[in-house]
């Protein structure tokens, strides 16, 4: 039916425009007429009808039609085509069915860069704000194992309009800790657009897994301030830990009151003790300073023997079985500044209710030289032993201040490595000079030393 309509209208439209113009279609009439031509029989009906139209247009206006509202068939509105998803585990056949498509892979997800190291410029620098510039050291996912010691370095930028003073800290604020300090101070004072080193000692858990510990920036006030967006964000530490790389087994300091201390005194010694008691102390050295002078990240023991001719103290720990390759380390000396300090440092042992024996001895004093132990434990591999740290006053006791820098029982990576010289990868800066070297491992009879404490006080 519409093909019609618009086809009559088409046609009378024609008409229209040849009879005025007396186009070809009058010429092609004319040649009908004249039997030169055959009609079509729509052109002649259409003609007739355009006539026809053309006399009544006399008897009223004719009213424009209106156009035949064209009502457009609803195009069937574009449905955008479903972003294809496509999945990397989705395996395509084989090629050879002719297909010929090619899943172009997702692109792997881009990792959102961490906060830390995204500082956004904002167009007004406030006074407190800080730049992510570099991990100098211990980069993310750095493994270490167990007990290991190491020093995380971070380079920040002052990006604000203030001087951070040194009465500024970088502070831990969340996470795991690591035996770090509440806040270290800034080494330096750093001026806008300065950057700073900023370390922090710490030490890795001691068991696998992976551990983060978050820090920020605290002003001269305490408010704290960072890095990224708004300066909020803090900087963070991340290792992992893995005992198959070897680690401390064994730390004599952070344990150091599971252990019994006795002296010649009755009863045992409180833990820690109070600095000064008559009857022997013991406590933990956070930042020890050594005979040279210098002050040592890892922490000590400092013990004094009852304040007595000949007096002593021990400590006897729990028990523990050593493997092949274990070592016992340690550096120790007399605690800087004593005026006087002459003492036997030993290592003793126990096995079951056996009498206590020795496995290790020195005698030292204050020369401003300290002493690396380093023993092989494997003579006792398999056998449970309480090792036992024990200091005598050698003769008076006045101002006998024993000192150990972190002893501890290290086992080497991988399989039991037969006795020698320690493992090179020992964890940790080494910050104790080598001194000495004392592999003593054959156990010195108790009964060499001319004073030494009766093994039941
Ligand atoms: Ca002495
Ligand atoms: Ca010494």
């Amino acid at each position: 039916m519409r093909a019609k309509k618009l086809d009559l209208f088409i046609a009378v439209l024609l008409l229209g425009i040849s009879i005025s113009a007396c186009g070809p279609l009058e010429q092609i009439m004319a040649q009908v007429q004249q039997g030169q031509a055959t009609p079509v029989p729509e052109m002649l009906t259409a003609r007739a009808q355009t006539e026809a139209v053309l006399m009544t247009q006399a008897a009223y206006t004719p009213t424009r039609t209106p156009t035949a509202t064209r009502t457009l068939t609803p195009t069937p509105s574009i449905t955008p085509f479903p972003q294809t998803t496509l999945r990397p585990t989705i395996t395509l056949p084989a090629s050879g069915s002719g297909g010929g498509v090619v899943l172009t892979p997702i692109p792997s997800l881009t990792k959102i860069p961490a906060p830390t190291n995204t500082p956004r410029p904002t167009s007004t620098p406030p006074c407190d704000g800080a730049a992510f510039v570099a991990d100098v050291t211990v980069p993310d996912g750095t493994v270490y194992v167990p007990g290991a010691r190491f020093t995380k370095i971070w380079r920040l930028k002052n990006v604000g309009t203030c001087t951070w003073t040194t009465t500024y800290t970088l502070s831990f604020k969340s996470g795991d800790r690591m035996n770090g300090p509440a806040a270290v101070p800034l080494p330096q004072p750093v001026a806008p657009g300065q950057t700073v080193d900023i370390p922090v000692n710490l030490v890795a858990p001691l068991y696998d897994g992976s551990y983060r510990g978050d820090w920020i920036l605290k002003n001269g006030s305490g408010i704290e301030f960072g890095i990224g967006s708004g300066y909020k964000s803090s900087v963070y530490v991340d290792i992992r830990v893995s005992a198959a790389m070897g680690g401390v087994l064994f730390d004599f300091v952070s344990t150091a009151c599971n252990a019994t201390w006795q002296s010649g005194a009755s009863g045992a010694l409180p833990c820690p003790g109070k600095d000064g008691d008559p009857a022997g102390f013991v406590y933990i050295q956070t930042a020890p300073r050594l005979e040279d002078g210098r002050i040592d990240s890892d922490p000590a023991l400092l013990t004094a023997p009852q304040n007595t001719t000949d007096g002593f103290i021990r400590g006897i720990y729990p028990a523990f079985t050593p493997q092949i390759g274990d070592r016992f380390k340690a550096t120790i000396g007399c605690d800087y500044g004593t005026s006087f300090c002459d003492v036997i440092i030993q290592v003793d042992y126990k096995i079951g209710n056996n009498p206590i024996q020795t496995m290790y001895q020195k005698n030292e004093v204050l020369d401003g030289v300290n002493t690396t132990v380093n023993i092989d434990l494997s003579p006792y591999a398999g056998t449970p032993i309480q090792i036992i740290l024990t200091v005598l006053s050698n003769g008076p006791a006045t101002n006998d201040r024993a000192q150990w820098l972190f002893p501890h029982i290290y086992r080497g990576p991988g399989t039991p490595i037969t006795p020698g010289p320690s493992p090179t990868n020992t964890p940790g800066p080494t910050a104790t000079p080598t001194i000495t070297l004392t592999p003593t491992l054959t156990p010195l009879p108790t009964n060499t030393l001319a004073v030494r404490p009766s093994p039941t006080p």
